[in-house]
């Protein structure tokens, strides 16, 4: 199959094309019993849904253009490459909290994996109010486990120039976050939308110079800092969960960037989860403790992130960086602990500047979450958004003055009492 040229799979045509590879076919049993689903309800991709006598496998396919935009917006197959590059890495790196690689075909950029099963997009789940035990310590830890191990202070630094290299390659990926993500929000680009009644938050927004320029720093570092191996998208409807149990997926924008973006873009859809509520709650009030839970769910990602960081720090610090030939081994442990106390200090500045940025471009620009998305009423979207937006901003242009997550909780507690519009 690698060697015929590109082609699109269909419900129709799955079986056949893939019903040979044995890796595949183990996991499902004879493939003229095979049950195809395209499910697929993501910006960029097929995805099917395989279900054969002996259980069931997701085939992930790249389409050759933005499936949400269509044809007019091309973009090239070997994301799939990326995804499958970093999907073995993390497995590597946190073994356990992505899907299993089944199959990949380079030239049909498919993906097979296990089919995660009975678990849900995390997103569906915060706006239905359902509650994941051990949410925040599984995320905090895939994130620390991930971008310190992918980086200088982990990885041999051939290998990890010869990863940088690779992933810098995902050239066009990395070109939809910086115009999506760091410009197209703070002006009137194309693709922007936005709620009808936001205009005035908005206009204070595109005239804020400090803003602006808050969000050109971010992408510089996001663009030039190739600090670690990124998840690149790493939101909440990247995750899927069952009551008890919390799995990454989607790496198609695997990059080289700064620690701070993953857990940055992270925090932020969690933030947007927490200000959202309000519009699915069914009576006033009647999601409160669930907000409260949210916001403790955002700050224990942090706190799980750093402890866990702190300890591969302390345990695997064997790169180039902070050597303990420098420090440790002349008795001078306290040096290391201080790089460790001001990297965290900076990681965390970048994070709050990425949070702030994230919160801005799921509301202004092209891709929107289905946590706002998904309020009927447009005043009230654009009620709620408004304090989503004027967090953001305090996140990003405040970044270097915000030094605790227990100060981003109470702001975000005074923030959602406002009323902007
Ligand atoms: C054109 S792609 C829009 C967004 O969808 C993906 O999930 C990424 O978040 C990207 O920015
Ligand atoms: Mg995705």
């Amino acid at each position: 199959m690698s060697n015929q040229e590109y082609e699109a799979l269909s419900p129709e045509t799955l079986a056949g094309r893939l019903g040979s590879v044995e890796s595949i076919r183990s996991h499902l049993g004879d493939p003229a019993q095979w049950q195809v689903r395209e499910v697929g309800d993501g910006n960029l991709n097929l995805v099917f849904i395989v279900d054969g006598p002996k259980g069931s496998v997701i085939v992930k396919q790249a389409l050759p253009y933005v499936r949400l935009v269509g044809d007019s917006w091309p973009l090239p197959l070997k994301r799939a490459f990326f995804e499958y590059n970093a999907l073995i890495r993390q497995e590597a790196r946190d073994p356990g909290s992505v899907p299993q690689v089944y199959h990949f075909d380079e030239a049909q950029a498919i993906i097979a994996m296990e089919f995660l099963s009975p678990h849900v997009i995390l997103r569906k789940v915060l706006i239905d109010g359902g509650r994941v035990e051990g949410l925040a310590d599984t995320l905090g830890k895939f994130c620390a486990r991930t971008l310190f191990r992918g980086s200088d202070l982990a990885m041999p630094t051939a290998q990890r120039k010869a990863d940088a290299a690779l992933f810098l390659g995902n050239v066009e990926l990395c070109d939809i976050t910086e115009n999506l993500v760091f410009s197209d929000p703070y002006f009137e680009a194309e693709l922007n939308r936005h709620t009808p009644g936001l205009d005035p938050v908005v206009k204070i927004l595109r005239d804020d110079i400090d803003l602006k320029v808050a969000a050109q720093h971010m992408k510089w570092a996001f663009a030039s800092n190739a600090e670690t191996m990124l998840h690149g998208d790493l939101h909440t409807g990247s995750v899927m969960v069952t009551d008890t149990e919390t799995k990454v997926i989607d790496p198609e924008f695997a990059t080289y960037g700064p620690i701070g973006f993953d857990v940055g873009m992270l925090l932020a859809n969690f933030l947007h989860a927490y200000f959202a509520q309000p519009g699915h709650a069914a009576t006033e009030g009647a999601r409160d403790d669930y907000q409260s839970w949210i916001l403790t769910v955002t700050a224990d990602i942090w706190a799980a992130f750093e402890a866990e960081f702190t300890r591969l720090w302390r345990s695997e610090r064997h790169g180039i960086l902070y050597q303990a030939s420098l420090f440790e081994d002349q008795g001078h442990a306290r040096g290391a602990e201080q790089a460790r106390i001001e990297r965290l200090a900076a990681i965390w500045r970048d994070t709050l500047g990425f949070c702030g940025i994230e919160m801005h471009r799921r509301i202004l620009g092209l891709a929107h979450n289905a946590d706002f998305e998904s309020i009927a009423d447009d005043a009230t979207r654009a009620r709620l958004e408004a304090r989503a937006l004027m967090m953001g901003r305090m996140l990003a242009v405040g970044r270097e003055k915000i030094t605790s997550m227990a100060q981003v909780v109470d702001l975000a507690r005074q923030v959602n009492k406002e009323e902007y519009l």
